[in-house]
């Protein structure tokens, strides 16, 4: 055969599979070296692109099949292959800095019938050889698949695209992104008020929060990890049930490779009945209580305890920022 002729019914192929390995290629390196997590919500929209990352991978090696054979049975295949990636790049992260986790090869899964659902609902063939019944099945089963993959991806990203913008202001009680987050770090809402007339104008939504175990958590939150244009953090708070109450401010910052835990901050506060702006200098973070120099460009988490709740302390918040 002419070899110009050969190579151009070869291309395709071979750019195909070219595509498919440094694809591949991609997902394990992503694997092995992870990028430092800059903020929870990134970490957690970087872990929630596994279903959309398989979605891709699965109709990618679908179609790689589909350009030597159409059959009904490229989709097992396709499923097959897809899976053994996945199964494979959770493999190598078992030395690496990652966990493996049975979870992300849940959401991979997920994401391959996302893909390959779709892709079936819309295939002739696939219909003529399915019952009406089974092929709505399917229809209805892909675009569950799909929500479950693509919703999680889209709410994160959205929720850490939005605290970057909020910025200075870390929580204001007054933007729905701020729920995700909340959610995220700390699996609830805290009760949200209208300011008392004794707040600050403009006050707006507070947060009412409460505990009645010792060093029990008033509020946390998992803020923009980079404060390093700031000099210090501030917030109102108020007791809420007019008695005087001592609270334990702390802030984390993120674990440096191979620790389980970075630097902590933690300064104790006095809330009156009266609200009042607590200003903490960012300068201060470096008296840690582990003797670590605190990275204030890797903050992790800021938490609220209540120190000696007694029957139950509650305490008003609003308004956490950086100045
Ligand atoms: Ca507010």
């Amino acid at each position: 055969m002419n070899v110009v002729v050969h190579l151009r019914r070869g291309l395709p192929h071979i750019a195909t599979a070219a595509v498919a390995l440094g694809f591949l290629a991609t997902i394990m390196l992503a694997h092995v070296f992870s990028p430092a997590v800059e903020s929870q919500l990134i970490d957690d929209f970087m872990n929630s692109l596994h279903g959309p990352g398989f979605a891709v991978v699965v109709v990618f090696i679908l179609s790689v099949l589909r350009l030597y054979h159409r059959s009904v049975s490229n989709y097992l295949y396709a499923a097959a292959a897809a899976m053994t990636i996945g199964v494979l790049s959770e493999a190598v992260q078992i030395p690496g800095p990652r966990d493996a986790s049975a979870s992300d090869l849940l959401f991979d899964a997920v994401g391959i019938l996302a893909g390959l659902g779709l892709l079936a609902r819309f295939d002739k063939e696939v219909q003529s050889r399915l019952s009406n019944g089974l092929f709505l099945g399917l229809g209805v089963g892909s675009i569950l698949a799909v929500i479950v993959t693509f919703v999680p991806t889209t709410l994160y990203g959205y929720a850490a695209i939005s605290q970057y913008r909020a910025m200075p202001t870390i929580v204001s009680f007054e933007n729905t992104w701020e729920k995700i987050s909340y959610y995220e770090s700390w699996r609830g809402l805290p009760e949200l008020i209208a300011a008392p007339p004794d707040w600050p104008e403009g006050s707006g939504t507070i947060a009412r929060t409460s505990t009645s175990r010792p060093y029990g958590t008033l509020f946390r939150v998992e803020p923009f990890a980079d404060w390093s244009d700031y000099s210090t953090l501030n917030f109102m708070a108020a007791s809420g049930d007019e008695s005087r109450h001592e609270i334990l401010l702390t802030v984390r910052e993120l674990p440096g490779p191979g620790r389980r835990r970075g630097a902590t901050f933690e300064r104790k506060l006095s809330v009156g009945p009266s609200p009042q702006r607590f200003v903490v200098p960012l300068a201060d973070l470096q008296q840690t209580t582990n003797g670590r120099p605190f990275n204030v460009s890797r903050i992790s988490s800021v938490n609220v305890t209540a120190i000696d709740p007694g029957d139950g302390a509650s305490v008003l918040f609003d308004d956490f920022r950086l100045e």
